[in-house]
């Protein structure tokens, strides 16, 4: 009997899937480098499932990727080498919403969306949010740390997770946290398994920290000249109104969604960049708004700017910086996730735009990304001459670069999307040999025989 019949008499055969179209798509993230080539897929319903699972493959080396909704953009999630997949999809019930905690105990394959529904349904709120929320899953989130829109405001994924649920490399079972606010009691492996990009175990419970609804906002979108100015832009929203969310695109990111979907430019102004800044307010503070926008003109900060008037116009703008990545997709960008420290930012900014000019003369660029973090999304678009491979490895040299700088400023290659397969090379401009040593002997210990996510991260 082969190695999968075999799997499928411990978990049942209707747990196990070797359709084609299952094993390619399943064997994939957002990534568009590799092709999927896993063994089969396998979807527990149970943590003994899960646990029968990684115990049979410790018995007979079979190598696992844990698998959420599989919409990482490094490759965190891809078995292209006769992996297990070990899909989620059927772990995904909400458990409970606990009120007088104000939190929510959900399975791993719950997407990010049905918490945030869950949360509003109960008059509370779930604030990681990002465009993928309708298909990610809360396990993905946690194994990637996942960032997203409301970073400035609300921190990553990491803050909002009481309790986690999971089975370790070796099959062990470990309850993390237990839900509690306060416990001081010697190292927390929770937050060893948040952005472990399921390295060490596969998470397959969370409880999650809910908050109060935030009070209604206003978005803006301003046109900025210089990079520079958007971090004197960020300094006044900061200093005059609480900041939801400070983001940022070029006009060629601009033009590539308006053109995709027949959207609106924001005003007829062209700009370099925009600045999208969604801003709590009062009604008393509503003046405020305007107060900020004429301030920032005055001071030649910005050049055109628009200030919502209604939600459906908030949404409207909201699409323009969101729709990015997924209208970049089809042109098979080059990504880069970098981020520095905010005071670093505008020497730093000034400094990769010299390193991109000179590296990449001909190729169409799109810059993005959540700058009120220190976090930019730099993509560059693959020319239709060049092959994938062809692009990629050009790429690949242009990143050492930029990983030097990275490295000069003590920031980040991977600021919210994670290492994956993508960036393991860089991993060394951002941490040092003694920590990724560190963090090898770490996953020998909950991953003895090597079988979680072989490649990723280390
Ligand atoms: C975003 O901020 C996402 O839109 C995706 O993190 C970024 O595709 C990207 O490069
Ligand atoms: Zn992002």
């Amino acid at each position: 009997m082969d190695i999968v019949s075999r799997l499928a008499g411990v978990i049942g055969s209707e747990n196990v899937s070797y359709c084609d179209s299952e094993l390619q798509s399943y064997g994939v993230d957002r990534t568009t480098i590799w092709e999927g080539n896993p063994k089969a897929v396998v979807f527990p319903r149970s943590v003994k499932q899960l646990q029968d699972i990684i115990l049979f493959a410790n018995k007979y080396s079979l190598k696992v990727v844990p698998s959420g909704g599989r919409t990482g953009l490094c490759g965190g999630a891809v078995a292209n080498n006769s992996e297990l997949v070990v899909s989620m999809d059927k772990m995904n019930i909400i458990k409970e919403i606990n009120l007088d905690d104000r939190s929510i105990t959900a399975e791993a394959g719950v997407t990010t969306q049905q918490i945030q529904v869950a949360a509003a349904e109960n008059h509370l709120f779930y604030p990681v949010d990002f465009a993928s929320s309708g298909s990610s899953q809360v396990g993905g989130n946690i194994a990637t740390n996942a960032g997203g829109i409301n970073v400035i405001r609300y921190g990553m994924t990491r803050n909002w997770i009481l309790g986690l649920r999971v089975v370790t490399g070796s099959g062990d079972i470990l309850n993390l946290n237990k839900s509690l606010v306060k416990n001081n009691t010697g190292y927390d492996f929770r937050h060893l398994f948040i952005g472990s990009e399921g390295t060490l175990g596969i998470i397959y419970e969370a409880t999650l920290q809910l908050t109060e609804p935030p009070k209604p906002s206003t978005v803006c979108v301003f046109g900025v000249e210089k990079f520079a100015y958007l971090i004197e832009v960020l300094k006044i929203c900061k200093s005059m109104l609480q900041v939801n969310a400070f983001e940022f695109f070029c006009n060629n990111a601009l033009s590539r969604v308006v053109g995709a979907h027949q959207y609106q430019r924001p005003f007829d102004t062209e700009s370099p960049f925009y600045a999208l800044v969604e801003l709590e307010n009062t009604e008393i503070e509503t003046e405020t708004v305007f107060e900020v926008y004429s301030k920032c003109v005055d001071e030649k900060l910005i050049t055109d700017g628009v200030i919502s008037q209604s939600i459906d116009q908030a949404r409207a703008l909201w699409r323009l910086r969101e729709d990015i990545s997924e209208t970049l997709w089809h042109f098979q960008p080059y990504k880069n996730d970098i981020s520095v420290r905010i005071s670093k930012m505008a020497d730093f900014l000034n400094d990769v735009s010299q390193l991109i000019q000179k590296n990449y003369p001909d190729f169409e660029i799109i810059w993005y990304g959540h700058i009120g973090d220190g976090n930019i999304h730099l993509n560059i678009l693959k020319p239709k001459n060049l092959s994938t491979l062809q692009f990629k490895s050009f790429c690949d040299g242009v990143s050492m670069s930029l990983g030097e700088l990275i490295s000069k400023y003590e920031g980040s290659i991977s600021a919210e999307h994670g290492v994956g397969l993508l960036k393991k090379e860089s991993l060394r401009f951002s941490r040092s040999e003694d920590e990724i040593n560190l963090m090898k002997s770490i996953k020998k210990i909950f991953d003895p025989n090597a079988i979680l996510n072989p490649g990723k991260l280390i």
